[in-house]
């Protein structure tokens, strides 16, 4: 059943604020302590808090979790269905090259989401050219560092039909 994207209240109906999830997979709490070749210098929370305060100027909410644990992830992402999550950034991190089941929920949720490599995945290891996500993904970018997430959250509120003045301030192209 499609998830609401508004509420009635009397003969008015009142459009909700779009809810964006980022979740990060195993390891990624370590971002900006080691491996800077391959993941950059930033930490995980200068990332979140970079996206939360983008999603604040657009009126968004971005909700961010990281887990080491499969299950974690697979039951946050069923969550998100029933939370109004409308689009998700998802870096599997390790799991992108494993994960089945993770793969599923997301499919099974059926939320738009965006896939994010911190590295450019294809220049390495051959066992990190194959992903479990990517055909399911809106679209995917790897290679770009930190700002890869935050090309993938304006793509995400051009998806979600959130208009962003020069300002940084927003509105949503239709309320209905
Ligand atoms: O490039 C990415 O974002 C990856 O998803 C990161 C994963 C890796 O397994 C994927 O192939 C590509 C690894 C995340 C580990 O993050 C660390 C961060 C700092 C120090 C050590 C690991």
């Amino acid at each position: 059943m499609p998830k609401p994207t508004s509420t009635r209240r009397g003969s008015k109906s009142v459009a909700l604020p779009k809810a964006i999830l980022v979740l990060h997979g195993p390891n990624l709490n370590l971002l900006g302590s080691r491996e800077p070749q391959h993941y950059g210098h930033a930490s995980l929370e200068d990332i979140n808090q970079m996206l939360k305060s983008r999603g604040e100027a657009c009126g968004v909410s971005v909700e961010c979790f990281q887990s080491n644990h499969e299950g974690v992830l697979i039951d946050r992402v069923q969550q998100a269905r029933h939370d109004g999550v409308d689009f998700i950034l998802i870096n599997p991190a390790g799991y992108t090259h494993t994960s089945i089941a993770l793969r599923d929920a997301l499919a099974a949720t059926g939320i738009p989401f965006v896939e994010v490599h911190l590295s450019n995945v294809h220049a390495r290891e051959p066992f990190r050219h194959h992903s479990y996500f990517s055909d399911l993904a809106l679209g995917v970018i790897a290679g770009l560092g930190a700002q890869g997430y935050e090309l993938a959250l304006e793509f995400a509120l051009r998806h979600l039909h959130v208009k962003v003045t020069s300002h940084g301030s927003q509105k949503t192209e239709k309320t209905h």
